[in-house]
């Protein structure tokens, strides 16, 4: 069944777990979070960025998670991940959507609350939950202390954004950024900041760019001939301790293209004969639910559903 995030953030933040927020883009990785959400008895957030939906398609894709919410026994939410405009939302919310996300994170202050005021209004009147965000998710390495407060979630405006936007829950910056290069030195977060943040804001915490992008499979993909040289994620024991401080989303999505690529990689230089997609898709989409079944472990929503 189909859930907003709201109920579901809300029975995670009572109990101080975490959920994941997988991204999709096609048939195959949603196959695996799901697979990896009945095998873990977790609930999930299905996640699906505007870029995703340009590559499979706004229906193509809602249709396949409601498909996947009626025949599967977990909670479940479908959630448009950095929504950039109305427009987009009106279509997520018309096509289905239990919870979508307003990034206004780089626009000034006033701005973001006004965008982000206007999706709360549109999705709140379909029941649907929204999720602003407030800083700009970058690398903090090598900038200034006035440089880092530019960028990092200030906790009293984090106060007033959540009041005057009415959103369901926050992703904030405390050091993290997207993709497979996240620190140049030692992995480092602002757990303080998180602290001051959770003692001001009661909505749910999000913790975007979230990936710790594990050595094994950077091992895995290099040796079949990837080049990631530099790549370094979040640590598992800063993700633990991000949740016992109050996030209680996190949003995985390059741990899974690293497990799903790599595995491609792997099936082809070992198979050269192999042309059924479904014979190399198939390993693949193991590798990304084996990934999947961790972070639902390392989270603490195993067992939750
Ligand atoms: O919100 N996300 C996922 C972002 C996906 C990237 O967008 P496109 O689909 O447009 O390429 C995250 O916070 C994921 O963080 P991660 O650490 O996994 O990169
Ligand atoms: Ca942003
Ligand atoms: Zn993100």
């Amino acid at each position: 069944m189909l859930f907003t995030n709201r109920e579901l953030l809300l029975a995670a933040k009572q109990k101080v777990y975490a959920i994941g927020a997988f991204n999709i883009q096609n048939l195959e990785s949603l196959l695996a979070v799901v697979e990896a959400a009945v095998e873990e008895k977790s609930p999930i957030i299905v996640a699906v960025t505007p870029s995703a939906i340009k590559y499979g398609g706004l229906n193509y894709l809602a249709s396949m998670v409601k498909v996947a919410a009626e025949s599967s026994p977990i909670p479940m939410s479908l959630h448009l991940d950095h929504g950039e405009d109305i427009e987009t939302v009106s279509k997520c919310l018309e096509a289905g959507f239990t919870s979508v996300m307003i990034d206004g994170s780089h626009l000034p202050f006033e701005e973001n609350v006004a965008l982000t005021k206007r999706v709360v209004d549109l999705a709140h009147a379909k029941g649907v939950s929204v999720e602003g965000e407030l800083g700009r998710l970058s690398g903090v390495e090598e900038k200034t202390v006035e440089e880092r407060e530019a960028v990092l979630t200030d906790p009293e405006e984090a106060e007033e954004f959540v009041k005057q936007t009415g959103v369901d829950a926050l992703a904030v910056s405390i050091g993290t950024s997207h993709g497979a290069y996240k620190f140049k030195g030692e992995p480092q977060l602002d757990f303080e900041r998180l602290r001051l943040i959770r003692e001001k804001v009661d909505v749910p915490l999000v913790l975007h760019g979230a990936s710790s992008v594990p050595a094994w499979i950077i091992e895995k993909a290099s040796k079949y001939g990837a080049e990631l040289a530099g790549a370094k994620g979040i640590p598992e024991e800063h993700i633990k301790k991000a949740i016992a401080l109050g996030i209680t989303k996190i949003n995985i999505d390059t741990d899974l293209r690293l497990a799903f690529t790599a595995t491609i990689r792997e099936v082809l230089a070992n198979s050269p004969k192999e042309f059924d997609p479904r014979k190399i898709l198939g390993p693949a989409k193991e590798a990304m639910k084996e990934v999947v079944k961790g972070k639902m472990r390392l989270f603490g929503s195993s067992g939750k559903a």
